[in-house]
């Protein structure tokens, strides 16, 4: 039997996402839990990433995984492997989560024994950076192969986000890609923003996020 839940999330019924939001991020903060919504265009790595930071974070906290798809539950499966609760969220079509329908699957998760919960929203760079989840940092994942030219084309998921990996640098001979270029272009948008090359194949730049990771879930307990 599979280790993990499917839940069809309903539509919002909610107008004020916004409020909903904030509601949200307080009872996280109240309940010691740190949520990062993990956003990225498909394939661009997220679930890898996630293996890792699993993987390296898992002896000093209890994570809980929520794995938003349109369909499927692939990346459930792959992740409940780790041993780490998860719960799959079927968007019924939509292309984004919104707080509420996070709320559904955290309550379905169960946060009182989840110190960090991580959202894998839908892959998809334009909708996700329109919604306000209620998480306690958003991060994004901009892979080598998608092109350096992304925060121009789609600014507000630079804007909107914490944190950029910026993945699979181990096949950066391969492509045009200029780090200082994706830099240069997403400081502009969002002077911010903390930048992370990673390789979650290879696990490179690994340890960096973890230690960011670290750092905001202290801050996040301490305030
Ligand atoms: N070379 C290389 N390949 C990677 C890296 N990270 C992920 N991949 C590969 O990229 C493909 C997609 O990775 P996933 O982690 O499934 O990407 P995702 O963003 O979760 O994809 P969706 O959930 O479908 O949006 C897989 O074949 C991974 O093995 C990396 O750092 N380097
Ligand atoms: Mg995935």
């Amino acid at each position: 039997m599979d280790n993990y839940k499917i839940i069809e999330i309903k539509q919002s019924v909610f107008e004020d996402n916004d409020k909903q939001a904030s509601l949200l991020r307080e009872e996280l903060k109240e309940n010691k839990t740190f949520l990062l919504n993990l956003m990225s265009s498909p394939g661009s790595g997220k679930t890898t990433t996630v293996l890792r930071i699993i993987n390296e974070l898992k002896d000093e906290m209890k994570i809980g995984v929520l794995e938003a798809d349109i369909d499927s539950d692939v990346d459930a499966n792959t992740v409940s492997k780790t041993g780490a609760k998860v719960i799959q969220l079927h968007t019924g079509g939509m292309c984004h989560l919104d707080a509420d329908m996070t709320k559904q699957g955290l309550d379905e998760l169960g946060t009182d024994d989840v110190d960090f919960a991580i959202l894998e929203n839908v892959g998809n760079l334009v909708c996700p950076a329109e919604f306000d989840t209620g998480s306690s940092k958003n991060a994004m994942i901009l892979s080598v192969p998608e092109g350096d030219d992304k925060p121009l084309k789609y600014p507000l998921m630079f804007t909107i986000s914490d944190l950029l990996l910026i993945n699979k640098i181990d096949a950066i001979d391969y492509f045009d890609f200029s780090i200082d270029k994706v830099v240069k272009y997403a400081k502009k948008l969002n002077p911010n923003i903390k930048i992370i090359p990673i390789s979650a194949r290879t696990g490179e730049g690994i340890n960096e996020l973890a230690n960011w990771l670290r750092g905001e879930i202290n801050i996040w307990n301490e305030i």
